[in-house]
Formats: structure tokens, sequence, C-alpha cells
């Protein structure tokens, strides 16, 4: 049957946002929550989303005039609403100038961003600006960027010497104190441009950290027809989401000019770590762990994997032993029940989320969801075993000899490193000698529980690994 094509009800809401990243976790999570702060407390606070490589969200969502199917998943069903808060997107490859004048209009007053976390081309170890990333070579020498802190800074610079005020730059990517982050790698970069606007943006310009969670899979060809069979239109660019959202929002803006969050549910706080560091370590620490685990052991999604006792258990473990003795739980937080609520969320059957996806880019994510946790020094062998899982992961072969598709910055280099090294602790002490992921007491520390973890996933394989840890 031939549906109608989703389209806008009303007149699109005036722009004071722009959104660098626009890709299905933003339109799930912070997109829902301005539109709910605009419906609760009003104000011009429609978003201008930017893509900064494919037109492929654009394609989808225009004819739609930037409407888009929200399908909340749970266990007893899905609902749908549509989310007409976007006000058009821009795709910066074709046009890089429209959005930086998109950024320098004095009606934007709050940058966010999605980019995941390798697009801050910082050291992932360290923090700082990667000076020798192929994109900020690039934009310390054309003034049209590539990069999302050589937008922010081109944008930034108009505006100064527009005499306008800065925008606030709101990173939503899962990176510990995600504001100082974006902040560090815009002022390193704008210090190698004009250090006098290294200064302005120092003094004037806020960075406030924000933890975000919602779980989003990425939309795969049979959510279309989910979603258009809750609303009868069709829609090229659903995205299906689970019921429970949070956001946690450092209240830090430039002239406190923002949309009225908290009317929408998030948690306007002064002080953003313990929930970030609680949310990285205890859901994206497990993701990873359940991800490389699991797909070696032949899973395709979290809800199939964590339907294994087994593995039940394993990130049950994980909780309690390993990783919740190394936090401070945040303000009135119990982190027992904080774990019980992430299995329930991990068991979800209507969100398909695939291992595949979670295992993407495992050297930007390694170091603040695992090896944070290894960093406290506590004896943590199911940890451990995801370091293992992550090197047999990225040496492209799994259990049955069957290749990998692995998708990292640096999959190249890893592929080399571990073809190179011919035992396992040899392929554990060339991975251990990424400064870029290892800091040198981490890595002296997990080289002999690392190769022993490893030799048991090459030999038992990963299900008999897991159940091993259960009993330690
Ligand atoms: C996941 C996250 O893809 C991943 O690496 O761990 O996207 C996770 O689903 C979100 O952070 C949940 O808030």
């Amino acid at each position: 049957m031939d549906l109608p094509r989703l389209s806008r009800s009303a007149p699109a809401p005036r722009a004071g946002i722009v959104h660098l990243g626009l890709g299905a976790f933003f339109r799930a999570h912070g997109a829902l929550h301005v539109a709910e702060a605009m419906a609760a407390s009003g104000g011009d606070w429609g978003i201008l989303g930017a893509s900064l490589q494919s037109p492929r969200i654009r394609d989808a969502i225009a004819p739609q005039g930037y409407a888009y199917t929200a399908v909340e998943a749970g266990p007893s069903g899905d609902r749908a609403r549509i989310v007409e808060v976007i006000n058009i997107v821009l795709v910066a490859p074709e046009d890089p100038q429209a959005l930086i004048d998109a950024m320098a209009n004095p009606a934007i007053r709050i940058v966010t961003l999605t980019v995941t976390e390798k697009g801050y081309c910082h050291n992932p170890a360290t923090g700082a600006l990667n000076l020798g990333h192929p994109d900020i070579c690039h934009d310390l020498s054309n003034s049209l960027p590539r990069s999302a802190p050589g937008f922010l800074v081109r944008a930034l610079a108009v505006r100064r010497a527009q005499g306008l005020r800065p925008f606030t730059v709101l990173s939503c990517d899962n990176l510990p104190h995600n504001g100082a982050v974006a902040r560090g790698v815009v002022l390193d970069l704008a210090r190698a441009l004009d250090p006098a606007l290294a200064g302005w943006i120092g003094a004037e310009g806020r960075f406030p950290s924000t933890m975000v969670d919602r779980i989003v899979p990425a939309t795969q060809p049979a959510d279309l027809a989910r979603a258009s069979h809750l609303t009868s239109f069709y829609d090229a660019a659903p995205v299906i989401h689970e019921p429970f959202r949070q956001w946690v929002i450092e209240d830090d803006f430039v002239d406190n000019a923002r949309p009225d969050f908290a009317a929408a549910g998030a948690q306007m706080v002064h002080e953003v770590a313990p929930f970030e560091l609680m949310k990285l370590r205890m859901l994206n620490g497990t993701h990873s762990a359940l991800a490389y685990l699991g797909y070696l052991a032949g899973h395709e999604t979290i809800a199939e994997t964590v339907a294994d006792p087994v593995f039940a258990g394993f990130v049950q473990r994980l909780w309690t032993q390993e990783i919740i003795p190394t936090l401070t739980p945040p303000p009135a937080t119990d982190l027992t029940a904080y774990a019980t609520t992430l299995l329930v969320r991990y068991q979800n059957p209507a969100i398909r989320h695939r291992t595949w996806q979670i295992a993407m880019d495992g050297s930007q994510k390694l170091p603040q969801r695992i090896l944070a946790t290894l960093a406290a020094g506590r004896p943590s062998p199911g940890l451990c075993l995801a370091v293992a899982a992550w090197m047999r992961y990225v040496g492209g072969t799994d259990e049955h000899g069957q290749p990998i598709d692995v998708r990292d910055p640096i999959a190249t280099d890893l592929r080399r490193l571990c073809d190179a090294a011919p035992t396992a602790a040899d392929r554990v002490a060339a991975l251990l000698s990424l400064r870029s992921i290892f800091a040198p007491d981490i890595a002296a520390r997990l080289a002999a529980p690392v190769t022993a973890a490893y030799t048991s996933l090459a030999t038992i394989g990963a299900r008999a690994a897991v159940q091993e840890t259960l009993h330690d």
C-alpha cells in the first residue's frame, strides 16, 4: 500500500540552536527535550541541524519539511510521535560557509554537538587536541573547515569580529568532562590560529558538561515499516528509542540563554562529573564489554547477549564487584538500583542494539569506559577479559575463522599490530603499547592478566571464558 509521505503540520520554529552531527541519537534525545521545553515554556529554540559528513539524513527528511517519527519501543509495545522541532538541515561539506554563517547568526545562542568521541580530534588518553589529525591540519590552513572544532572556532571568530556574544557549546557526547574536552580542543585550535581569539573564547565562552543517556540503535530498513504502521505515513528516517532517558546538564550558559530544559525533565546541576562517571563506567563500560564478548560468542544484539544467563551473571558481577566500588554515587542515586534498571533496559526485546554497532571505535571508547575503572587498581578479571575481547575483535577474525568488519579510526594500525604478533603475549604487548589508548602504568599492570584472559578466549572461546570469571 502506498502511504502518504510524512509532512509538517505547523510552521518550523525559529532556530536558536545549531546542532552539529545530526544522527539518530540527538533526534531521539536532545531534540525531544528541546521540543518539550518549548511546548512547556516557549522560546525560539528551533534546531538548525548540520551533518558534518553525509547528506543522508537531510535527503531523507527534507521532503518531509524536516519532520520525523520517534518510536518509543518498550517491552509492551511501540508508541510513535511526530517531531517538528528541526527547521532545516545543512550538509557541511556541500557548503561550509553556509554553516559558519548560520552559527554566526545572532539568533543562535547554543551549538549542541553529537559528533562521537572521534569527532573531537583529541588524543583520548590525554584529552589534548591532536594537531597531527588530518582534519585539524586541514582546518589550520583553510578558512573553510572540516572538523567540529574547526567550525566552532571559525564561527566564534566571526561572532567576535562582529561584536556579538559567543554561543554556548553544549557537548552531548559520551566523554567524561565533555564540556571541558570541547573547551580544550576549541581553545587549542583557536590558539594556533589567533591567540587573541582564544583569549576571548576562554573569557566569554561557556562549555557546560552534560551526561546524556538513551539507547538508540541505528535505524534499520525494517524500522521504516515499523514506524509507518503506527502513523500511517511514510517516513524515510524514523528513529527507534527505548522509553528511558536522562539528561544531566551543568547550568552554565552564555547570558543564561537556554531552553527551559528542566521543564522537559532534564536535571540542571552544578556538578555533572559523578553522573558522567556513573553512566560511562556502568552503562557504556558494560555495553562495550558485552559488545566484544557477545559478538565473539555469536550474539547479534545486546538483548540476545544478556538473555544468556551466563552473560547476565557476568554483567551483574561487573557492576557489583568491579565497577560500583570505584564510584562515588551522584546525589540521591542508589548505584545498585541503577544497575538493576540497566539490566532491564538491556533486556528490552523491542530494542535491537547490535553488538557490532557498539563495538565500533573501541580505540576511542576504551579509556573512559573501561580503563578508567581499571585505573582504580582493584582486581578486575571481568574487565580484563573485556579488554582481551577487544584485542581479539580488532584482530579481525571471529571464533569461526570468519572476517570481522572492524570499524575504528585506527583499524589499519590495529590490524597491522595483530598480524605481526606471533603469540598471545606478543599481541597483547603490541596493543598495550598504543599510547593513545593505554597510559604506561595501566599497560604495565594489564600485561599479565590480559594475556591470561586473551589466551583463555583463544582456547576455550568467549562464552566459556565469561563463565570462568563467574567462579573466580
Ligand atoms: C553505546 C551508546 O554505541 C555505543 O557505544 O554504548 O551509544 C549507548 O547506547 C548510549 O550511550 C546510551 O545512552
